[in-house]
């Protein structure tokens, strides 16, 4: 890829969109199979209509160190069982690389895993910064009524591991509970499917 010019990216706060984004990626429910816990509500829900969860568009840095990466992720309201729509999330490839996310509009939290199994989360809402630090996992979740809507922007040599959430999950989850969210710690065996 060529050097990267300075330049001013838009984002739509309505949409949600980046302008320019040169890589748009589309995830539906039937493209998070497993991940949610309420497996037959996954699978009625996927059958019905196979929702759009989340839509990411990006503007493409070359992977290289000093680079940033620069997005928005628009996070759909809805829910699977009592668990709300969420992102896959991820270990950056190289772990230590941080990340910094800012909300737009829309409520949420980001929930963070240490890589030995500890959960916390922090909020996410418009004017607020949710600071990911180096070697956390990291999932954000739409608690409100409308859409998550956030910037993301994080280094270009960071890499992302999905795996190591597809094979292990996350050790705790965001679910509603007596009508609020709330973190709710998972047993040890759900979290190692
Ligand atoms: C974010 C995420 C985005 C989608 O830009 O990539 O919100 O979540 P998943 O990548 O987990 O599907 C980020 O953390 N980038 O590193
Ligand atoms: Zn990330």
């Amino acid at each position: 890829m060529s050097a990267i010019q300075p330049l001013n990216l838009v984002v739509d706060i309505a949409s949600g969109r980046l302008e320019p984004a040169t890589t748009v990626v589309t995830r539906r429910l039937s493209d998070m199979r497993g991940m949610y816990a309420d497996a037959a509500a996954e699978a009625a829900l996927i059958e019905r209509d196979d929702s759009v969860v989340y839509e990411v568009f990006q503007y493409d840095v070359p992977e290289e160190t000093g680079q940033l990466f620069v997005c928005t992720t628009v996070l759909e309201p809805g829910r699977v069982g009592d668990e709300y729509f969420m992102t896959k999330g991820h270990y950056h490839r190289v772990r230590d690389r941080a990340e910094v996310y800012y909300g737009l509009r829309g409520e949420g939290q980001v929930v963070l895993m240490t890589e030995d199994g500890r959960c916390s989360s922090v909020e996410l809402r418009p004017g607020v910064v949710a600071y990911v630090p180096p070697c956390y996992a990291h999932r954000t979740v739409n608690t409100g009524s409308g859409e998550l809507v956030f910037l993301a922007v994080y280094p270009g040599d960071a890499g992302h591991d999905y795996e190591s959430i597809e094979r292990s999950g996350f050790s705790a989850r965001v679910l509603e509970y007596n009508g609020s969210p709330t973190l709710v710690e998972q047993e040890p065996s759900e979290g190692s499917r």
